[in-house]
Order: structure tokens, then sequence, then C-alpha cells
């Protein structure tokens, strides 16, 4: 199994991310730590050091596998689903400036909380269907641009009391058969977060083997959201789980930084590796 790391790039009020801050000295602390590769949270792309960053995970033998789109939501409100065009049209042009750092990397895009969220309780089916033709338009578009390079996408079911857009598995699963004419499914995939699916689905460990098809990407925390091993989601069963299904892609360590940073990035990986010997 290969595992990584969230870095945010910049300072962040969002809380599950070990590393932030000094981008140049967490890829080093990841690396020396034994993580196989880095997340990279990414707010303003005009700011990222493409070439530095690029000298620094090749010299440490790491792989940027994956950036996250989330602070572009969380710090800005932009998002997919918005009834405003212009704030849609918006989070789509920060989200192509995020896909240029991709290229580089031949990194996936994780589409998470930047589909919104709908804010009315009536006529809730109505309005979640033209949510899911908005954030359809905006993934299209993002599609194409990055055709090319053939740059891949993660959508990730969030937890109800983050958003009331695809909570489960099965939700995003189904939004993809819907446009499956429309949408280019080779290179969209789910990822699948321990602590949204503690809260959201029925048997975590069943998610992981009907949707083992579609699960390109993984994020670990224990149910309370520190470190694997201090909470009490059955991580032995998951990995069982996805080594019978032969997952081939990455886990990566998305957490509170507690008990602290290092010892939160450290006792992680330690606990996941001894699970991880077959
Ligand atoms: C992001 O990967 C995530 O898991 C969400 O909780 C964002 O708020
Ligand atoms: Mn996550």
């Amino acid at each position: 199994m290969k595992y990584s790391i969230v870095i945010s790039v910049s300072k962040t009020k969002f809380g599950p991310v070990v590393f932030k801050g000094n981008l140049n000295e967490n890829i080093i602390k990841a690396s020396r730590m034994g993580y196989d590769g880095v997340e990279l949270a990414v707010r303003k792309s005009e700011s990222f050091k493409i070439d530095e960053v690029k000298k620094l995970i090749k010299k440490h033998n790491l792989e940027v596998l994956s950036l996250g789109t989330g602070q572009i939501y969380g710090e800005e409100g932009l998002n997919f689903s918005d009834p405003n065009k212009s704030i849609r049209d918006k989070a789509v042009e920060r989200t192509k400036g995020i896909i240029d750092i991709a290229k580089h990397f031949n990194a996936s895009i994780i589409i998470g909380l930047i589909r919104g969220k709908i804010n009315t309780q009536e006529n809730f089916d109505e309005e979640l269907n033209k949510a899911e033709e908005r954030i359809r338009q905006c993934l299209e578009e993002l599609l194409s641009y990055s055709e090319k390079e053939s740059i891949n996408f993660l959508i990730e079911p969030i937890n109800r009391y983050e958003t009331n857009i695809f909570n489960r598995l099965d939700e995003v699963n189904n939004f993809l058969l819907k446009f499956r004419e429309k949408l280019d499914l080779d290179r969209i995939g789910i990822l699948a977060d321990t602590f949204h699916m503690n809260i959201e689905e029925p048997i975590i460990y069943k998610s992981f083997e009907n949707f083992s098809n579609v699960i390109k990407h993984i994020h670990f925390a224990d149910s309370n959201r520190w470190p694997p091993g201090y909470g009490h989601i059955d991580f032995k069963k998951i990995i069982q789980v996805l080594k019978k299904n032969r997952y081939k892609g990455f886990i990566s360590f998305e957490m509170l930084p507690l008990p602290d940073s290092d010892t939160a990035a450290k006792d992680a990986l330690e606990f996941i590796k001894k699970l991880d010997f077959w």
C-alpha cells in the first residue's frame, strides 16, 4: 500500500490538516517520516512555486498524487452548484489554476466542498437536481480543459454537517451513472474518507467492498478525526477489503493535528503499516 499525507500550502482555518505553512519543510518532513507521497491543499495557484516544489519532490522521491480544492470554497465561498453563474464561473476558473499545477505532477483533482451546498429545505429534490446539473456542467468544462493531459477527478462524499450534496458513496455513484453519457467516467473516481463514512455509510467495510471499482483515492482518519488508532474504526478490516480488491491507489492521512502534528503524522503511519503486512 502507498501512503501520503495532506499538506496545506498556506495557513488555513480548515482543521484536519497535520502539516500547514512552510511547504518545503513539510515535504521534507513527510519524506523523513516514511511517506510515499503528498496531497497538497492549494488555495491560490498563482503563488505556487511549481519548479521549486517539483525539484524537492523529485529529490525526496515523493509523488504529488492529488490536489485539494476545498479552500477555494472554505475561504472564499466559490462553488460549482451556486445558483449564481458568476460564482460558478469563478470556481471553475480557480480550479483551472489548480489543474495547471496538477499537469506538472500528473496529480488528481479533488472535488470536495467546492461542489457547494443547497441552502434551502424547500423542494429539496428539485433543488438537488438543479445542483447536480450545475456540478455536471462545471465538471464537463474541467474535463475538457484537462483532456490532453488526462487529469483525473475525485468526488468525495462528505458528511451531512458540512454539505447536503453527496453524503454517501452510493449518491456519488448514482450521480456518475446519471451523467455517464456526458462525463468521461474513466477520469472520475470516488474519494472515500473514513471519517465521513463513519457518519454516513450503513457499514463502512461493505461500502469499501461495494464501490471498490470506483474508489480511486482514500482519506484515513479515525471516527473522531484523530489519527487511526485513536478512535473506534476497524482499520484492519478496511485494509483487508482493500487488499482483497487489489486497491492500487494511495491512502492519504487527513486528520486533526492531535495530540500534536508530528505525533499524529508518525503514529498514523506506524499504526496502519502494522496492519498492512501481507
Ligand atoms: C476534505 O477532504 C474533507 O474531508 C472535508 O471534511 C472538507 O471539509
Ligand atoms: Mn477528506
